[in-house]
């Protein structure tokens, strides 16, 4: 069994910064479920219930370090200073989004911040996470590269591939898997954690390689801080990769293809008045949302409820500015379709003799 990692005790501003981050990701998000009841948005997949894993553990990132994320993208970008207008605005394929309008949700990018590409292909972006961790090996740089991912990609052969270059070579990454999975709908008491993976345990797929891996409740933010801590330290001193499966409990919302806000929005008040809690939804409020949790750790930490609203208030109207500006923004140039492409389809098409694309 991998070890676990205790939370840790933060400070009250530390607490904060973290509890802001995932206060503002969940914004991002209920606006974005109540956008797309309005406006045909298409399908997107939500981070609401994660919030506790990706901001803390991102928040530890340094300028030059990479992170590849998934279909569920949206709470790293925001985690590491994306502005959330020109996320609003990718998603709505506008042309002032992170990709011009090209990418949308599944491939929201943001090279600046530390995110050459992301990838929507389940497991996909483990080779390149190690790709990347090689090239910084190799060009003497002090910088780390960390692989996002849901327990799903552990099923795809690219891991195996991955995790094992990576231990073969000793790179600077980290695996961050995010098994959300724990109370899935298709879980039986006792079955296996994730639906088709026959492991009781996912860091145990880790041990082979000889690769360090912890479990930790991906609900706290502590814990989620020292096992990061502990694995970028790890990375930065040669000491090779590292894997962190962090569990969390799946948002009522998420139980179906299409998220749906069945809670509402979250209160930060439900944090030390769980009396207010709507009863439909009270067991997951106060027992696995994260940021109901964090609130109450601020709290704990000594942080006051103003501080606290105060929060909620900014994060409420910053993206309530996104969802403006995202639908003003104009669309894209219809010439900008073939702009910024490996290969030109007239091209290819002349090539192949497939008739002229117009
Ligand atoms: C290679 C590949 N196969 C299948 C899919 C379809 N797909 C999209 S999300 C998803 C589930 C992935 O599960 P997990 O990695 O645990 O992420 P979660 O959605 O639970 O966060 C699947 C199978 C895909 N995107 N890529
Ligand atoms: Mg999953």
């Amino acid at each position: 069994m991998p070890s676990t990692v205790p939370s840790g005790a933060l400070p009250a501003p530390q607490r904060l910064r973290q509890l802001r981050t995932m206060v503002r990701i969940r914004r991002f998000e209920e606006a974005l479920i109540e956008l797309a009841q309005a406006h045909d948005v298409g399908h997107f997949h939500v981070y609401i219930g994660q919030e506790a894993t990706g901001g803390p553990a991102l928040a530890l990132l340094e300028d030059g370090d990479v992170a590849y994320s998934t279909h569920r993208n949206h709470g790293h970008l925001l985690a590491r200073g994306v502005d959330p207008n020109a996320m609003l605005a990718e998603i709505l394929g506008r042309a002032t989004g992170t990709n011009g309008g090209k990418g949308g949700t599944l491939h929201l990018a943001a090279p600046a911040h530390g995110f050459p590409t992301t990838s929507a292909s389940v497991g996909g972006p483990l080779p390149i996470a190690v790709g990347s961790a090689f090239a910084f090996r190799e060009l003497g740089r002090d910088r780390v590269s960390v692989a996002l991912f849901g327990d799903g990609a552990l099923e795809e052969g690219a891991w195996h591939e991955a995790a094992n270059i990576a231990a073969l070579r000793q790179l600077p990454v980290v695996f961050l898997c995010e098994n959300n999975s724990v109370g899935a709908v298709t879980q039986q008491a006792g079955d296996y954690p994730s639906s088709t993976l026959a492991v009781g345990t996912l860091a145990d797929l880790a041990r082979p390689f000889g690769i360090p891996a912890v479990v930790i409740d991906g609900s706290d933010s502590g814990a989620v801080h020292a096992a990061m801590s502990e694995a970028l330290a790890r990375a930065r001193s040669g000491g090779g990769p590292s894997f962190i499966e962090a569990r969390t409990v799946r948002w009522p919302g998420n139980q179906g293809i299409w998220a749906e806000l069945v809670t509402g929005r979250v209160q930060v008040h439900y944090g030390w008045d769980p009396a207010t809690i709507p009863d439909p939804h009270r067991a997951w409020f106060a027992e696995h949302d994260p940021v109901v949790r964090a609130v109450r750790e601020a709290l704990a930490s000594g942080a006051g409820r103003d501080a606290i609203a105060a929060i909620e208030a900014d994060a409420t109207r910053e993206m309530a500015a996104a969802v403006a500006f995202a639908l003003a923004s104009p669309w894209p140039d219809a010439d900008e379709a073939f702009a910024n492409l490996y290969a030109d389809p007239r091209v290819n098409a002349l090539a192949t003799g497939r008739g002229a694309v117009r």
